[in-house]
């Protein structure tokens, strides 16, 4: 059964972790498949969005621990090698996608499958999911962003005593602290979230990633610094044929039809003033 399973919809696609009886935990097969359909979805043109769920009762319960089972034989795995190799690569590639990513989480999410989650542009669960930030109970710090997303989600007090705790957090309640974007109904949540995703999918998509960056930049930046960067990233925007679209359909008074297509090579933000005088 592959661990990964990937699913071309109309113009995006539904990835799957897809180890359930393992509460869908990553080995490394399951991470280097991840890797694969993540850059093909990138690379797909075809591909305006991706939504990632769970196979089973839970979203991911993080490192397969049956993995790092020491004393027989083997040297102790180096975790600090297996986050650079894996985790790592993994948050960067969701947040650097040039196309949103919804993720839908389905059930439990533990240790680096909370964090994956929180990694992704919109998060929906359901209400039966917990979030839990299960590191410390085995010794282990938050990665996969752990540390820099949830103190800038819920602030320091609640971060703290998240990953300290490692007290199981419900899927409202993560809602209400800004964890996430909604909780829904358990039987609910693959119809919005493959609806929102189909939406997405529709849109702009050359404007959401470029706003997706935008956003990354945020938490390191100044104003000054995040300002230049609107400045030069809203010039990249406009020169876009969906800004151009949507210019048009609105002084039309008609419904835009967005293609996601790049600006072409030799766009200039003065062409583009041309255009639109
Ligand atoms: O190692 C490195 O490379 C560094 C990177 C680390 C990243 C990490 O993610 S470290 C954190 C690893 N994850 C955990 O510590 C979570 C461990 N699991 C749990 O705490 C609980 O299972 C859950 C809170 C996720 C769910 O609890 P519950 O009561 O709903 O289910 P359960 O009964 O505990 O688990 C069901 C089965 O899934 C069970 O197997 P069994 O007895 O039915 O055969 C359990 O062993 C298995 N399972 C759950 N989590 C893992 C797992 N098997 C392997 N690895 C797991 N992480």
């Amino acid at each position: 059964m592959a661990s990964i399973r990937s699913e071309q919809r109309r113009e995006w696609r539904k990835i799957v972790l897809n180890r359930p009886d393992r509460l869908n935990a990553f080995n490394d097969e399951m991470h280097e498949a991840l890797a694969r359909v993540l850059d093909e979805a990138a690379d797909d043109v075809r591909c305006r969005a991706v939504l990632l769920t769970g196979e089973g009762r839970a979203f991911c319960a993080g490192q397969d621990l049956n993995d790092r089972r020491s004393g027989e034989g083997g040297a102790e795995p180096d975790l600090g090698d297996t986050v650079e190799r894996f985790y790592n690569p993994l948050v960067r590639r969701l947040r650097s996608l040039p196309k949103p990513v919804v993720c839908a989480v389905n059930g439990v999410a533990a240790g680096a499958g909370a964090n994956i989650a929180l990694a992704c542009d919109i998060v929906l669960a359901t209400r039966s999911a917990r979030f839990v930030q299960a590191f410390a109970k085995i010794g282990l710090i938050p990665d996969s962003g752990g540390t820099f997303f949830l103190p800038r989600l819920v602030g320091e007090a609640r971060a703290r005593a998240l990953v300290m705790t490692a007290e199981p957090l419900a899927a409202e309640t993560a809602a209400a602290w800004g964890l996430i974007w909604k909780a829904v109904d358990d039987e609910a949540l693959m119809s919005e979230a493959e609806a929102l995703t189909d939406h997405l999918a529709t849109q702009p998509t050359q404007g959401l990633a470029l706003a997706k960056r935008a956003l990354a930049a945020s938490a390191a930046n100044t104003l000054d610094a995040q300002l230049d960067l609107e400045r030069d990233l809203q010039r990249l925007a406009g020169q876009t044929p969906d800004y151009r679209e949507a210019v048009q359909a609105f002084l039309g008074k008609r419904q835009p039809k967005f293609t996601g297509q790049p600006r072409p090579p030799n766009a200039t933000a003065s062409a583009l003033a041309g255009a639109q005088s």
